[in-house]
């Protein structure tokens, strides 16, 4: 690999605060040109590694929940805390587009202009194939620019908000209180592994929001925890009206308190591991297909094993023995 000084510096200026160098990186760890994979590698190994003081928190909710200006007061009262916060908005949805960029800097106005802050919003583009991945590092750039708490804000829709948890700490579901009846188009695995749920918009109607929040109590109830030793709590926040957030708050602290450290540690590093797990699985099923020699090697098997003129396994390993040169070719 040749050596990239431009990376070298850009990682250099963003560990030194440089607000340029950081959105620079977060475009090229978010590229999916593949010029810009090798730079990808460099930059990354040039960043010094995660402390584990950082908390990652993940935000979902359906459209139009309150996401955003939920985190426009709840970010200034982390700001207020001392803590400098990272947003890295998430929309797997094709809606959004320029017009929704621009309403999550408005949504997100104080937060957006305040330099203890820094507000990502991504199109919809990054959600795409591996963008799971792609927002991992890009948690791995804001911890190294100094953000203390990161917040993965995504819509919640398909697989989407299961991926955000796999990437977090700490995960906040935001539900309406006009949705309360019953739990119709909020899936049960997303309640499974809810931190906490937020009932959002109280101000609308305060009772509605009581009794929202009573209903997901119970449901939560009879869910088995979502970490072991924490019981989820169920809030009702207005972002509007600045009504809970405090509670939101001394959740969120007494979820990072220290004698959790070794939690969240096992946590992060079983992430880590499946993260890795799952790229190599999908980077040999790329290389499989667009490295032309494997992937004519690949196309003879499949014929024989259709044909029945090879045993499965033989193939298997035939193919293997295909990947292994053509790996040990390459470095
Ligand atoms: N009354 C009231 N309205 C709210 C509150 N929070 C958000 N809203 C309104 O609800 C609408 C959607 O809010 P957003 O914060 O953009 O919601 P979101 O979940 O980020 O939306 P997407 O990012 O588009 O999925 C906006 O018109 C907000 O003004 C609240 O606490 N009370
Ligand atoms: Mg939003």
């Amino acid at each position: 690999m040749s050596h990239d000084t431009s990376v070298v510096q850009l990682a250099k200026d963003l560990v030194g605060g440089d607000r340029r160098a950081l959105a620079q990186a977060l475009s090229l760890v978010e590229s999916t040109a593949d010029d810009d994979q090798p730079r990808i590698v460099e930059l990354l190994t040039a960043l010094p590694p995660s402390k584990e003081t950082t908390r990652r928190i993940g935000v979902t909710g359906s459209p139009g929940v309150g996401k955003s200006t939920f985190l426009e007061t709840f970010g200034l009262s982390l700001l207020e805390a001392g803590h400098r916060l990272a947003v890295l908005a998430v929309d797997p949805t094709s809606r959004r587009s320029g017009g929704s960029i621009l309403g999550d800097k408005v949504r997100m106005q104080k937060l957006s202009l305040d330099d203890r802050a820094f507000v990502r919003p991504s199109p919809s583009r990054l959600a795409l194939g591996g963008a799971a991945f792609a927002t991992r590092d890009a948690i791995t750039v804001c911890e190294a620019a100094g953000f203390t708490t990161t917040i993965v804000e995504t819509v919640g829709v398909g697989q989407s908000e299961i991926e955000t948890f796999d990437m977090v700490d700490l995960f906040l579901v935001l539900v309406l209180s006009q949705a309360g009846d019953d739990l119709q188009g909020i899936k049960r695995g997303v309640m499974e592994v809810a931190d906490a749920v937020i009932v959002t918009k109280s101000d609308l109607s305060p009772d509605a929001a009581s009794q929202a929040r009573a209903m997901y109590r119970a449901t939560m109830r009879l869910l088995s925890p979502s970490r072991p030793g924490w019981e989820s709590p169920v809030l009702t926040v207005s972002a509007l009206k600045n009504e809970g957030l405090t509670d939101v708050v001394n959740v969120v602290n007494a979820f990072f308190q220290e004698d959790r450290e070794a939690l969240i540690d096992a946590v992060r590093r079983n992430q880590r591991m499946s993260w890795f797990e799952e790229l190599v699985r999908r980077k040999i099923a790329v290389q499989s297909e667009s490295d032309a020699a494997l992937a004519a090697r690949l196309a003879v098997l499949r014929d024989k094993v259709a044909k029945d003129s090879v045993p499965v396994t033989s193939a298997v390993h035939d193919f293997l023995s295909h990947l292994t040169i053509s790996f040990t070719e390459r470095s």
